[in-house]
């Protein structure tokens, strides 16, 4: 691991170069962006987000665009808030989120989190209006409270107009895997395990929500699309043929890891935006013409300082965000990438389902391409498969 926080620094220079060489590749890869983002229809919302990082330029752009918008039944303002979980609420980009959809106004956010006291001081530090949010307790890394979460929410008798699955978590420095409460691998079984649960039990209360666009977002990232520099930084995302997901990652009767290899935290938790990404894409191919769901993924930009790098070395979180800032520009604040998971949760403009959003250096929104194995339709009926009958759905 030193080693890798060493290979930062190298590559920071070699980058440099290529960057500099390369201008295309600057554009599409570093980004995992296509050149040049179409601008989208301006909502309020998305009006706070350009001033967060507007340059003069940006500024007279968005001036300039019609604020029109075709979707007419999403601009009216609606008699009731939406209500929207956010699971791991409680710090980084969950919080940032937040954050953002509670100073509109127009929101009321679940803060969906395992720490309850901590997600209570985290809403209190931003400045989050108590009127605004309320706490749940819910721990992905146990299904049987993803369950308990799931009956405490319909009780409630709230309506649940978008749901968002954001929480993870990073082990890129553990020897050895570490176990949910049903054996799960921590990282797949968190994030992409809990997750999948969660998600499918909650279907039917968005399809019942009468809000005007009703949606399923589960975060994912470019480190998990090889068809991006980023996604080509080993150990690289594979999730093979599935053998160790089968087998239900529990390092006994099968290897922890989805493709059935030795267990490698980090790629652990690319395979597991793999499958977040994955699962979007089959749940929008099997649900969003019936229940009219939008679903939808999005890599936010590189979030250098959130507690995702907790585990690292002290080394690399030192070196990461100016690696990200000034090498690679990939580098985003947590009040910006919030702004935009806010935007994709919000937004009238982004009503378009299977979509994996990015934002270009101009940070407007745009579709991006998945790798080969992020978008493949096969895989993603396979994970499906393979991810019901291990969180006890088939
Ligand atoms: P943080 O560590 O700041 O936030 C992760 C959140 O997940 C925390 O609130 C954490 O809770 C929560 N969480 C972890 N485990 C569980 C669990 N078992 N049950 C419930 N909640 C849990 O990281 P980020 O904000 O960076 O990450 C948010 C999302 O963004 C992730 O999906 C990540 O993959 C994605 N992402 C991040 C990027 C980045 O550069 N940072 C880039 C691309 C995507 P607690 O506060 O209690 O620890
Ligand atoms: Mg990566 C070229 C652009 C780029 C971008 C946008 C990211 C994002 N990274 C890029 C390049 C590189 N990184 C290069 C060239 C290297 C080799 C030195 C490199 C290394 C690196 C490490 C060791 N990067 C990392 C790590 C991590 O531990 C992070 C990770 O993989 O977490 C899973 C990470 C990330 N780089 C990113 C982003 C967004 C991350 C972390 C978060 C995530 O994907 O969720």
């Amino acid at each position: 691991l030193n080693l890798q926080a060493a290979s930062l620094l190298q590559s920071a220079a070699a980058m440099h170069k290529d960057v500099k060489a390369c201008g295309s590749m600057k554009e599409t890869s570093l980004f995992g962006a296509p050149i040049g983002g179409k601008f989208e229809p301006v909502s309020s919302l998305e009006l706070r987000r350009r001033k967060v990082a507007v340059s003069p330029i940006r500024a007279q752009t968005a001036a300039t665009t019609p604020a029109v918008t075709n979707s007419k039944p999403e601009s009216k303002k609606t008699a009731r808030k939406g209500n929207v979980i956010i699971t791991g609420a409680s710090s980084g980009l969950g919080l940032a989120t937040a954050k953002a959809l509670s100073e509109t106004g127009e929101w009321h956010v679940i803060m969906a989190c395992r720490n309850f006291l901590k997600a209570e001081r985290a809403a209190k530090s931003v400045g989050m209006a108590k009127e605004n949010y309320t706490i749940m307790h819910l721990d992905l890394a146990s299904l049987d409270s993803v369950r308990q979460f799931v009956d405490s929410y319909k009780k409630s008798g709230r309506p649940l107009d978008v749901l968002v699955c954001n929480a993870a978590v990073y082990l890129p420095t553990a020897k050895e895997p570490t176990y949910t409460a049903e054996g799960f691998e921590l990282s797949v079984g968190t994030n992409h395990l809990g997750h999948f649960l969660l998600a499918r039990l909650l279907l039917d209360d968005l399809k019942e929500s009468d809000y005007p666009s009703k949606r399923l977002i589960i975060v994912g990232s470019i480190t998990g699309n090889t068809n991006t520099l980023a996604g080509n930084v080993p150990p690289k995302a594979n999730l093979g043929d599935l053998r160790g997901l089968a087998g239900g990652l529990n390092g006994v009767a099968s290897s922890p890891m989805i493709d059935g290899g030795e267990f490698d935290g980090a790629k652990a938790y690319k395979d597991s935006k793999v499958c977040n990404m994955l699962t979007m894409q089959e749940f929008h191919r099997r649900y969003h013409e019936e229940t009219g769901v939008t679903f939808a993924s999005l890599y936010p930009g590189c979030i250098a300082e959130t507690g995702l790098f907790r585990e690292h070395i002290p080394l690399f979180r030192l070196l990461f965000p100016p690696f990200q800032k000034y090498i690679t520009k990939g580098y985003v604040s947590e009040e910006e990438a919030g702004l935009r998971l806010a935007q994709v949760v919000s937004d009238p403009s982004l009503t378009k389902s299977g979509v994996y959003w990015s934002w270009n250096k101009n940070s407007a929104s745009f579709e991006n391409q998945l790798s080969e194995e992020a978008s493949d339709p096969e895989k993603a009926r396979k994970v499906w498969e393979v991810s019901e009958k291990l969180v006890g759905l088939a």
